[in-house]
């Protein structure tokens, strides 16, 4: 977003007028943005398509936005060779035993946490995630829980559990399998007889996953089980029945686990058809103890094909890592021999990984975006709500994430007085218009000009982030980003405006600060209204710490052509990012640019990036129920997840957008913006 004063200090600067900038720019011609060489030289990359193969498996996972893990056993991390291949190839760990029951809690209301500690301890500063496993399961569960005969005891005794290990983990564990194994094999699809079957009923499941939410609302909550890759068994089918069940009944389940634990001949040809299908469901979908007997090359690359096929597919764990520490004792089942060495399977693995390896009859490749565009609009779905306090002209410059079940909307409110927050949460977009608007200068992120948000989970650290400019890029955090008043107060993310910047930025505006991160770096963007699209890095590790090196990621000779509102994301099923800039057109309307690379430090190759062929113009959108606006501005995509990572679908993109009523003119801060949503109309998947 533009701003026509400066409200961080003194001086009060003029924009150009709507006129002005309308000639200005007619008059310079269309050139197409070029990367400097200085956003060439870190991470020079070609075409997405070829984008670099890496070399680990956590790695190669990450370049389409998904985790490769393992279990581990605590009482192996002294083993150098097992801990060194733990931490060069790992990006996601599960405790093997460390966080069951029988652990944990051996006898009631005494908990061990140490064998787990050691896992979780170490895992961050490695760069890996951790996997809670598991607090509900029949089996490795002490002897004092399953001779329970009074279900209020065992109510309260589930409870404590679920809430006091997930106390303890808060943060420190990305996602929890909540209950694990609770169906039974065979062709019933019923629950599994235990001790909290018997005594709770079915009912069991449904109070584990409440509690759960209530212990650690920014944890993933997962159900997890094995047989149920094959989509027309009667337990699949069981387990697709309950979650389908809580979705509807707003049950909280993020996930669900396929454990994967396979004979000689891998997954079920349906593999990838159960992985979608419940994925449509509105869950995460992760492979969670991958093994295959005999570890066939291509029973290997079948299971993660499966997996690189589904969006929402977000991860994949082995079970282990060398054959020696398998629990399948002789069926030597895991990617490294029992002296760490590669195995054939392993090399298969990381090359379906990459998405390289040829699809077999019936799956169908990861797709990447189109290089056009068409899309629909919806009406005006948010407008400013003015209050005692608070006179708003337009609401602007959204950022959207959907959180447990609802969505969670962040945005500039603007006025001649200046600019402000606001939040609103809605369970679906037909009630965004009657959602109450939270202002948060009552927060402590207080009253002034902060403008441009932009919302996103650090899973590293289990917090939500707000990024925002002040005259500087700043941000909050908040551990619920249900509750309004949680966020902190403003930090700066640099000492002063980088030197680069104060280089370039003539008369333009330091402006829209955006942050994204791969597994290793976090990357900060930002615009000046001149031209200009800039970038600085820091580590994952030290992130919100450090942002360095900024470079000139992107710039343009013309500056309405590269304007602001920059968005960068992963496309998930591939390795590809996309980069969406705000430029003015030869019509004055606002629309968007948009470029790919196989990385987020470049090079950035134009997709859909002329006023011919726009990501998103008026040009290129219906309106099928009126034709509100003629700019479509500073927005953002929906996300396939929440975290640093910034995941997006690869089709069916939507797009939260700010647009007006194209008559309405005069002072810029008190043009009457209002929020709309783009949908995809020509997506070929
Ligand atoms: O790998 C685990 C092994 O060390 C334990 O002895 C066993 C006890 O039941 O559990 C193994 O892990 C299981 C996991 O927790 C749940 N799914 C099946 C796994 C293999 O049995």
């Amino acid at each position: 977003m533009n701003l026509s004063k400066e409200y961080a200090a003194g001086p009060i600067r003029r924009r150009l007028s709507a006129l002005g900038l309308l000639a200005a720019a007619v008059m310079v011609t269309t050139s197409t943005a070029t990367a400097t060489p200085a956003a060439t030289t870190a991470t020079a990359t070609s075409a997405p398509e070829a984008a670099v193969r890496a070399s680990t498996l956590g790695a190669q996972a990450a370049q389409s936005g998904r985790y490769f893990g393992t279990a581990v056993a605590a009482g192996k991390l002294g083993d150098s060779t097992y801990s060194t291949l733990l931490d060069r190839e790992f990006t996601m760990v599960t405790p093997e035993n460390e966080m069951k029951w029988d652990t944990i809690e051996r006898s009631r209301g005494s908990f061990n946490f140490v064998p787990a500690d050691q896992i979780t301890a170490r895992a961050p500063a490695r760069g890996q995630r951790v996997r809670g496993h598991t607090l509900v399961w029949h089996s490795q569960l002490p002897s004092w829980v399953s001779s329970l005969t009074d279900a209020n005891t065992l109510r309260s005794v589930l409870n404590n559990h679920i809430s006091t290990v997930m106390n303890h983990y808060k943060g420190k564990v990305y996602a929890w399998d909540v209950v694990n194994e609770a169906f039974a094999d065979g062709g019933s699809g019923a629950h599994r007889p235990s001790v909290f079957q018997n005594l709770l009923g079915d009912g069991f499941i449904e109070q584990a996953f409440r509690t759960a939410r209530a212990a650690d609302p920014a944890a993933k909550l997962c159900y997890n089980d094995y047989s149920i890759e094959n989509w027309s068994d009667a337990k699949t089918q069981g387990v697709y029945r309950m979650v389908r069940d809580f979705k509807a009944r707003g049950v909280p389940v993020d996930c669900v686990g396929f454990q994967a634990h396979f004979g000689a001949g891998g997954p079920p040809a349906s593999f990838q058809t159960t992985l979608a299908n419940f994925a449509a469901l509105g869950v995460d979908v992760q492979i969670t103890e991958l093994d295959i007997a005999q570890a066939s090359t291509t029973a290997y690359a079948n299971s993660v094909r499966a997996c690189m096929n589904v969006a929402r597919c977000t991860g994949i764990t082995v079970w282990g890592i060398r054959d020696i520490d398998s629990w399948r004792t002789g069926q030597n089942p895991l990617l490294f021999d029992n002296s760490g060495n590669k195995k054939p399977a392993y090399q298969s693995v990381l090359t379906t990984l990459g998405g390289t390896a040829v699809a077999s009859s019936g799956t169908k490749r990861a797709a990447a975006l189109p290089s056009s565009f068409g899309w629909s609009s919806g009406g005006q779905l948010i407008a400013p709500k003015s209050d005692a306090t608070h006179t708003i002209a337009g609401i602007k410059d959204p950022s959207v994430v959907h959180h447990n079940g609802k969505y969670h909307v962040f945005a500039s409110v603007a006025s001649s007085a200046g600019y402000g927050l606001v939040y609103l949460s809605f369970s679906d977009w037909s009630q965004a218009g009657s959602a109450t608007h939270h202002y948060l200068d009552r927060t402590a992120i207080g009253a002034g000009y902060r403008a441009a948000p932009q919302v996103f989970y650090n899973t590293r650290q289990g917090l939500w982030y707000l990024v925002y400019q002040t005259g500087n890029a700043s941000f909050s955090t908040n551990p619920d980003i249900g509750n309004p008043d949680g966020w902190s107060a403003p930090r700066n993310f640099y000492a002063s405006m980088p030197d680069i910047i104060r280089q370039n930025i003539g008369n333009g505006y330091w402006v829209d600060m955006w942050v994204i991160c791969d597994s290793v770096d976090c990357y900060l963007f930002s615009s000046d209204d001149n031209g200009h699209l800039y970038r600085s890095r820091t580590t994952l590790a030290q992130f919100p710490n450090g942002f360095t090196d900024t470079v000139i990621a992107l710039q343009d000779s013309n500056r309405y052509a590269l304007f602001e509102a920059s968005n960068v994301y992963k496309v998930q099923g591939g390795n590809q990012y996309l980069l969406l800039v705000e430029a003015i057109g030869s019509d004055g309307r606002r629309y968007f640019r948009s470029w790919t690379a196989g990385s987020i430090a470049g090079s950035w190759t134009p997709l859909a990036a002329t006023e011919a062929n726009p990501f998103a113009r008026a040009t290129n959108v219906t309106f099928p129920s009126g034709s509100w606006t003629r700019d479509i501005s500073h927005g953002e995509m929906l996300r396939a997840g929440n975290d640093q990572t910034l995941p997006i679908p690869s089709c069916r993109l939507q797009y939260l957008y700010q647009g007006k009523d194209p008559n309405a003119g005069g002072d810029y801060n008190s043009l009457p913006w209002r929020l709309g949503l783009l949908t995809q109309t020509d997506s070929t998947c």
